[in-house]
């Protein structure tokens, strides 16, 4: 099947055209030919990107799920990509996400895949912005970026979405942990998930403090907490909720166009950054003299850099 057909399938719903699809972004990089062309047929879309991140464990995949089943209910098509920072490998799904969205394993209207970043040119950002402009370009309607929250990763999903949420759960001593990665500035949308267990109360009130820090010019987005328990698709309905009025305020004025400008900007840095990180090795050698004293880091960065004046 050539490209036109694949894209044609996978807008049908065709599952196994559209992992075709992304694993020629993947595997080849946006730079090759195929991808361009594939670019080229995939152009537009207005999907809705939602970023999820959080720390291990919160309960990421369980939302994803809930929130699958609601958007589904609006009849929108879902696309999920399941981000793994520290795995090389990609494909198949990650065992425990695969069990915990089985229910949507059938739909035709969803697609759902991992993606190992590690070691991709490019790294995630570039890797990740690709997929999520392929599922728009094939018609999903939401397109959702779930990353594990450790360091930058979580940045960098939260440049490709329009509405970043970000979980807690109580207990966790999440609220300081995210103070400290300055995760809470690039949420939209904050959730405290495991509402059933004690301590839920406590992280709502530790967050609304810690908002309460913060000046907001008249007219910025002042960001929601919601509360969950996604086992149980509790609180679901005010979380999606939440997430169109993200949308409909980032509608207004420039803000979407913004983001999007960002987004791009971010995907291509990305891109560059690997480029020139091939481009201008530093060898073992060169590390070597300069940890010798044969030579200086300025020096050995010149000759990197191939200027030897
Ligand atoms: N009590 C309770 N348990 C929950 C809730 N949501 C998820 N869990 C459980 O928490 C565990 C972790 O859930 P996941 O959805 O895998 O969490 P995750 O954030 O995707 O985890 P990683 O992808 O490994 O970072 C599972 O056993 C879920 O059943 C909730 O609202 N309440
Ligand atoms: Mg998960």
């Amino acid at each position: 099947m050539g490209l036109p057909d694949l894209v044609a399938a996978a807008r049908a719903g065709d599952r196994r055209a559209t992992a075709r699809l992304i694993t020629v972004v993947e595997n080849q990089g946006t730079g090759s030919a195929e991808s361009a062309e594939l670019a080229g047929l995939t152009k537009g879309g207005d999907a809705l990107i939602v970023g999820i991140t959080g720390s291990p464990g919160v309960g990421k995949s369980t939302l994803v799920s809930a929130l699958i089943a609601a958007w589904r209910e609006q009849d929108l098509r879902v696309g999920v990509l399941a981000v793994d920072p520290s795995s090389p490998f990609s494909g198949g799904a990650i065992l425990g996400d695969r069990v915990r969205m089985a229910d949507h394993a059938l739909d035709p209207g969803v697609y759902i895949r991992s993606v190992a970043t590690r070691g991709h040119l490019g790294g995630l950002a570039a890797t990740t912005g690709a997929g999520v402009r392929l599922l728009e370009g094939l018609g999903f309607d939401v397109v959702i970026v779930e990353t594990v929250g450790v360091g930058q990763a979580e940045v960098e999903i939260a440049s490709l979405a329009d509405t970043t949420l970000l979980l807690l759960a109580p207990g966790m001593g999440d609220g300081i942990q995210a103070v400290k990665a300055g995760v809470v500035e690039i949420a939209d949308v904050y959730v405290v998930n495991k509402a059933d267990r004690p301590g839920a109360d406590g992280a709502v009130r530790d967050l609304r403090a810690m908002m309460s820090l913060v000046r907001r010019e008249p007219g910025e987005w002042r960001q929601p907490i919601c509360t969950t328990v996604a086992s149980e698709a509790k609180g679901i309905d005010d979380l999606v909720a939440a997430i169109a009025k993200h949308r409909d305020w980032l509608s207004e004025g420039d803000h979407l166009a913004d983001k999007r400008r960002r987004r791009a900007a971010a995907e291509i840095r990305a891109r560059v950054d690997a480029a020139l990180r091939e481009r201008f090795r530093v060898t073992d050698e060169l590390a070597a003299a300069v940890a010798n004293g044969e030579t200086d880091v300025a020096s050995a960065a010149r000759s990197v850099l191939g200027d030897t004046g």
